[in-house]
């Protein structure tokens, strides 16, 4: 007799079960979302046989970020562009390999939804198969003048109405929130659906893991070095031994860390004192994840969700993970010889 699987939920069925908490919904939410899984499964396909095709390596071009663009990066910013763009749900796209944003016409469709999303980030590793990942959020559009502008594009992260993640690793997991908890869903290729793997999960309130790149050291502000080495010495909020994990690709160290406690660093360095993530198409939806899920995420002086930005491609410092542990470094870099 063949076993029958444990969870039988799709996530297209998940989001029509978030539907139905809103009455009156007009369905255009659960469109994007399931354009998205669908972009995401694309994506997959690629990432998956990227060393059987002659599509690893480089382009020649560079992106907005001066970053020379990866094959799979401008892949996958293609499929969002083609997958998001085609059912007048979205009304501007921000993408982190675009300059600018793309604001759909007015005659094609009065979408009320924003979506900003770095298509493939930690591209840098794709080439030595380390995993790589999908970042979006979603914003919804509040003016109802005819032509949306940049004033509706940039807004906090506390305006965001859905956010998540597809990380391309040993499994393809589809992980995101409505503001209602945080949900993930492993990619069963056989039958081409992202299956419930990881309902309303929670990360701890403090861990046991720190992730940062530690030959910046010598180039971060002193609070920061301080408070990093009172953080391995075992005076954060964490009674146990500290242990770094760095994979070097944000989503991979920062879904670790939700599911096993710890946090992600990345502080601001003396060539870049803004930091180097980006706000809306990385911090923001991180921020809104770990939010839903019982964490925190601060820049080092305040939660990420409430940086109005200025610019789509604007940079912010990160610390992002177990509550305790973010609010004890915003406290130690907080303190009055703590000025960065
Ligand atoms: P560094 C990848 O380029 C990325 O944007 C994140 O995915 C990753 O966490 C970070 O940069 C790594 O940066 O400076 O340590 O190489």
């Amino acid at each position: 007799m063949t076993q029958l699987p444990g969870n039988l939920q799709t996530i297209e069925s998940h989001f029509l079960d978030l539907q139905s908490l809103h009455p009156g919904a007009s369905g255009d939410f659960t469109g994007l979302l399931n354009d998205i899984t669908f972009a995401a499964k694309i994506i997959s396909r690629e990432v998956t046989k990227a060393g059987l095709v002659d599509i690893l390596g480089a382009t020649e071009e560079e992106n907005i970020q001066g970053e020379v663009v990866q094959k799979l990066d401008d892949y996958a910013n293609r499929i969002f562009l083609k997958c998001l763009g085609k059912r007048g749900q979205v009304c501007i796209m921000g993408s982190e390999e675009m300059a600018d944003p793309i604001f759909v016409p007015a005659n094609q469709g009065s979408g009320s939804y924003i979506v900003v999303f770095d298509p493939l980030d930690g591209s840098s590793n794709i080439d030595a198969n380390v995993s790589v990942s999908t970042i979006f959020g979603i914003w919804r559009r509040h003016s109802r003048r005819q032509h949306v502008c940049t004033e509706d594009l940039l807004q906090p992260g506390s305006e965001l109405v859905g956010a998540g993640y597809i990380v391309y690793g040993s499994s393809t997991m589809f992980v995101y929130t409505a503001g209602h908890g945080v949900h993930g869903f492993t990619l069963d290729p056989s039958i081409g659906e992202f299956l419930l793997s990881h309902e309303n999960i929670a990360t701890p309130f403090q861990g046991g893991l720190y992730s940062c790149n530690e030959a910046y050291e010598p180039f971060w502000p002193g609070p920061v070095t301080e408070m990093v080495h009172e953080l391995k010495r075992g005076r954060g909020p964490y009674r146990g031994r500290m242990t770094s994990r760095y994979i070097g690709s944000l989503v991979a160290d920062f879904h670790r860390n939700l599911l096993y406690g710890g946090v992600y660093l990345y502080p601001p360095t003396s060539d870049k004192p803004e930091g180097k993530l980006r706000l809306m198409c990385e911090a923001a939806p991180l921020a809104m994840v770990v939010e839903n899920a019982g964490g925190y995420a601060s820049d080092g002086r305040r939660s990420i969700m409430d940086i109005a930005p200025t610019d789509l491609h604007q940079r912010v410092p990160l610390y992002i993970g177990s509550r305790e542990d973010v609010l004890w470094i915003e406290k130690k870099l907080s303190e009055p010889d703590g000025s960065l």
